[in-house]
């Protein structure tokens, strides 16, 4: 006989989110209630990509995902600064039937297969500037030590029996499909083959013993959870969709296979006959990073968010946290889903042969350059399209011309022969609209300009606490046309530095041409980390003076003193971003042939 621990949701703190339970049974389980310790796990912030299978190279795809982790990482130790307050892990899941039939197709030991498409994807992200904190690989003992002990968690919880399971299985996806998720397809020889309805790999008939997991249990809990903090899931469309599937009967998980079928795995602990699904087994990579099962675990969960491509919601949003609650633990805080990147319209696929490659894309328009583009377009409520004149087309205009051009004018020797922060001139520019002095050279708009980079680094913090980048690079990038459109209007160019009258209405304009650079500068390095440190770095700003707590643009217009007035400029090194159209002789290459 089985005993489910009755667990009871007692409530959710909104300023943490941290989930209290109570086990009606002997133990207590889940998160301290508010206290000291929690200000500090508040100020911790741990960020997950998914672990990626090593059964082929890398591709935009996984780059993206491990990007998107990044630069919320990077924006977050931005915003709060300190020794050991974020982490970031990504990582290689190794283990399960797809892998072994991979690694035999192949012609290799799994592990070798393992250790070669594992390396890549840590060569890869090196060199995209992916600065995670953590790479974990599911073959790695620590991980196999945290699987089986949380095996034997649930399994001391009662929520594991033994089974006869009986149904589709699709190796590609890792997954146990109903009947109605299949449908039947004519193979490539022309026999009738069983494929899986959404992802049209092919599934095969399984029937044997195995332990299962009593996942029909958690449908109630995970309502809850959901229903409480409607931002669990972001964007809100997969959140519906996630309470949308909990509305339909939700079945017991088969989470073993027999070792004879499946042999590159974890073993259950106690029964080397069966070989732990490999689901579980990379769903608690998360822990693995942390520590679990050792104490330490507890000061990063579950504080944790977790970035994810939106075929694997089901795992993450459903199996993921109820195996949390059945082990007594929390579940995550936040679940940030992203869309796919198409290719020319369609599906990207190896058996199409249209799988861009990331490494390619890399040398071809630069760590930064493809960086940005991926973020800046990527929107994870929809799919997107890639092709490279997009890519060409949108960093010529956006690094190149808009900002580069901004930040050459104002740094030329032409324009700024001091080569020095100028002076901002209060009589000029004073801070109420609508003074009228002989002084006075500003205008309405100029204002608008001030309003409007003065409230971007909120803007943009919002944009990425509601995981939308996209928009904090389309926020920026409207404000660098901004202040190219203040630039032109006042043209500084027909100032001259000699004019007793006209001297201090340049370096003005000038000032604060440089002010909202620096704020481009500041808020672009979780994206473009060494575009933006040259940038900050010919602003003359120091390593210390750029986080977002020391940003306080344009001090002179609130009568505050600048730093940076008359401090001298740092060394110039050439284009910010060199325009890409004129050395594309690839893409030109490519269209003929
Ligand atoms: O599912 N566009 O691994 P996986 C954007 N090992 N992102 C994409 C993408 C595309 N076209 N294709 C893939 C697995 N991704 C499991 C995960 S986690 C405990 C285990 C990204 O190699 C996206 O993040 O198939 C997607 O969820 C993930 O890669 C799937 O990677």
């Amino acid at each position: 006989m089985w005993r489910i621990p009755a667990l009871r949701l007692l409530g959710c703190t909104r300023s943490s989110r941290v989930f209290l339970f109570q086990d009606a049974g002997p133990r207590h389980y889940g998160s301290c209630p508010l206290g000291a310790r929690d200000e500090v796990r508040d100020r911790r912030a741990y960020f997950t990509t998914p672990i990626f299978y090593v059964n082929a190279a890398p591709h935009i795809g996984h780059l993206y995902s491990a990007l998107l982790a990044d630069a919320l990482c990077r924006h977050r130790s931005l915003r709060v600064p300190g020794a050991v307050t974020t982490r970031f892990s990504t990582g290689t899941d190794e283990h399960g039937l797809k892998i072994q039939q991979a690694a035999a197709i192949a012609g290799v030991a799994p592990a070798e297969l393992c250790d070669r498409v594992s390396a890549q994807f840590q060569r890869l992200f090196r060199e995209a500037g992916i600065a995670c904190t953590d790479f974990i690989r599911t073959t790695e003992v620590r991980h196999r030590r945290a699987v089986q002990h949380f095996w034997e968690v649930l399994r001391a919880r009662g929520l594991l029996y033994k089974g006869l399971y009986e149904g589709w299985y699709c190796a590609s996806d890792e997954c146990f499909l109903p009947e109605a998720k299949v449908t039947k397809q004519q193979g490539p020889s022309g026999d009738a083959c069983h494929v899986s309805l959404e992802s049209g790999h092919p599934v095969a008939w399984t029937k044997e013993e195995n332990y299962i997991f009593r996942l029909s249990q958690f449908r109630e809990p995970l309502q809850q959870w959901l229903r409480d903090d409607p931002q669990v899931i972001t964007p809100e469309p997969f959140h519906h969709a996630v309470l949308q599937w909990l509305e339909e009967e939700l079945p017991d998980l088969s989470v073993s296979r027999r070792s004879s079928h499946l042999h590159w795995g974890i073993p259950v602990p106690g029964d080397d006959s069966q070989t732990i699904y490999v689901w579980l087994d990379a769903l608690v990579n998360y822990l693995t990073v942390i520590g679990y099962p050792d104490a330490e675990f507890k000061s990063w969960w579950p504080t944790t968010s977790h970035i994810i491509g939106k075929d694997i919601l089901k795992f993450h949003a459903i199996y993921w946290p109820a195996l949390l609650l059945g082990a007594g633990m929390s579940p995550p805080h936040r679940i940030y889903v992203h869309s796919h990147w198409t290719v020319c319209g369609q599906k990207m696929s190896k058996s199409l042969g249209n799988v861009v490659d990331p490494k390619t894309c890399l040398d071809r328009y630069t760590v930064d350059g493809f960086r940005y583009f991926l973020l800046r377009q990527g929107v994870p409520n929809w799919d997107c399209d890639y092709y490279d004149e997009k890519v060409v087309k949108l960093l010529d205009s956006e690094l190149a011309d808009a900002l580069g051009g901004l930040l050459n004018r104002c740094t030329a020797k032409r324009l700024n022969p001091s080569g020095t922060y100028p002076a901002f001139c209060a009589a000029c520019f004073p801070n109420k609209p609508g003074l009228v002095g002989s002084s006075v050279r500003v205008q309405a708009e100029d204002y608008a300009l001030v309003r409007a980079v003065a409230s971007l680094p909120k803007q943009v913090a919002d944009h990425y606490d509601n995981f939308q980048i996209y928009k904090a690079l389309e926020a920026v990038s409207s404000c660098v046309r901004q202040t190219n459109g203040f630039v032109q209007r006042h043209a500084p160019w027909k100032l001259n530095w000699e004019n007793p009258v006209e001297a201090p209405w340049l370096g003005t304009v000038l000032h604060v041409a440089l002010e909202c650079l620096r704020v481009f500068g500041t808020l672009l390095q979780p994206v473009t980390p060494t575009l933006a440190d040259k940038l900050l770095s010919q602003l003359g700003v120091s390593a210390t003076e750029r986080g977002l707590g020391e940003l306080n643009f344009l001090p002179r217009f609130y009568g505050h003193p600048c730093p940076f007035e008359g401090r001298r400029l740092g060394p110039e090194t050439g284009l910010l971003f060199p325009r890409l159209d004129q050395s594309r002789t690839w893409l030109v290459k490519a269209h003929r042939t």
